[in-house]
């Protein structure tokens, strides 16, 4: 499935089964999932499925992009996926050189089969990875720059699924080279909505004046100082259902934003801002807190 496909597919129950069987199928020949969510977002962009499908399996969760993400809270974050049992790093995998992190990762939270293994007088077995994760969360990416350290593919191996292949990373690590594609999380408003601010839909439905205003709301309540930093804007508005609208008729004016005639182009401020917020212009955002 070529990437463009794979983040405009529609999740139907149909698409979701099937992934499913397929990532069931891969568990049976993996040591650890190596999950990836948005730094931005790790509660909204994880799919609580994988737990039940993962079974007893050892559990990596990387923070990816974090370079996009509040450096702070993404250590709240980590520290919060620690406790619940997780081996946590948060990473930015456009950049290889996290390689010895996430495999230092995957040798800690394989602890246990490398003992249970070098009793057996078992040495030096690879552990065997797979990296799962909803779309556009970095799984290509991650693999791509990591298989472009490592050696080459190691080509199929009795046990594993027809046509999938191994890359090895290093001496004690081998990942699969086809990820488990997840489907985004449902279950609220507010959860679809910081999957549509961050772009993990597809826009042509989502980017609206009423999502950019949303997301000033935010930024204005939880970065203050952002929007007028970068805008050159007052962001000080009285609090209301007219908050939003007020700071976008603001940029919008202060950008130039106008239609013929005059008056503000409110559609052209609303994209301008999503893509300001989505290229880290207005600032290393995060959208949500651990509880
Ligand atoms: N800033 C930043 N961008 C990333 C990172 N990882 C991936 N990306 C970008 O995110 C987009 C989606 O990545 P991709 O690997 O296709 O996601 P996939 O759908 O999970 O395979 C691409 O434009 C990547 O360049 C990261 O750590 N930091
Ligand atoms: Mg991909």
């Amino acid at each position: 499935m070529s990437d463009t496909k794979e983040k405009i597919i529609n999740w139907y129950p149909g698409h979701m089964a099937k992934a499913r069987r397929q990532m069931q199928e891969d568990m049976k020949v993996i040591d650890v999932v190596v999950e990836l969510v948005d730094a931005r977002i790790p509660y909204s962009s994880k799919n609580p499925d994988v737990d039940a499908i993962a079974g007893g399996k050892s559990r990596v969760l990387l923070l990816n992009k974090a370079d996009m993400a509040d450096p702070a809270v993404t250590a709240l974050w980590k520290a919060h996926y620690e406790s619940k049992g997780f081996v946590v790093a948060a990473i930015d995998a456009r950049v290889g050189n996290g390689l010895k992190t996430v495999s230092e990762c995957i040798t800690t939270a394989c602890k246990e089969k490398i003992e249970r293994d070098r009793s057996r007088g078992i040495l030096n077995r690879p552990l065997r990875a797979m990296i799962v994760g909803i779309p556009n969360v970095g799984k290509s990416t991650f693999i791509n720059s990591f298989a472009g350290k490592a050696v080459a593919k190691t080509g199929n191996k009795p046990g594993v699924t027809k046509g999938r292949q191994w890359i090895r990373l290093n001496k004690q690590v081998e990942l699969l080279d086809t990820p488990g594609i997840l489907w985004p999380k449902f279950e609220s408003a507010e959860v679809g909505r910081r999957i549509a601010w961050i772009g993990s839909v597809n826009d042509q439905i989502l980017i609206t004046t009423e999502m950019a205003e949303q997301l000033l709301v935010f930024l204005t309540d939880t970065y203050p100082g952002a929007v007028s930093g970068y805008y050159g804007i007052d962001e000080a508005a009285e609090d209301g259902p007219e908050r939003g609208a007020e700071l976008l008729a603001r940029i919008a004016a202060r950008r130039g934003c106008l239609r013929k005639g005059g008056e503000p182009d409110l559609e052209r401020a609303a994209s301008m801002v999503t893509d300001d917020f989505r290229s880290v212009r207005i600032g290393r955002i995060s959208l949500e807190r651990p509880q």
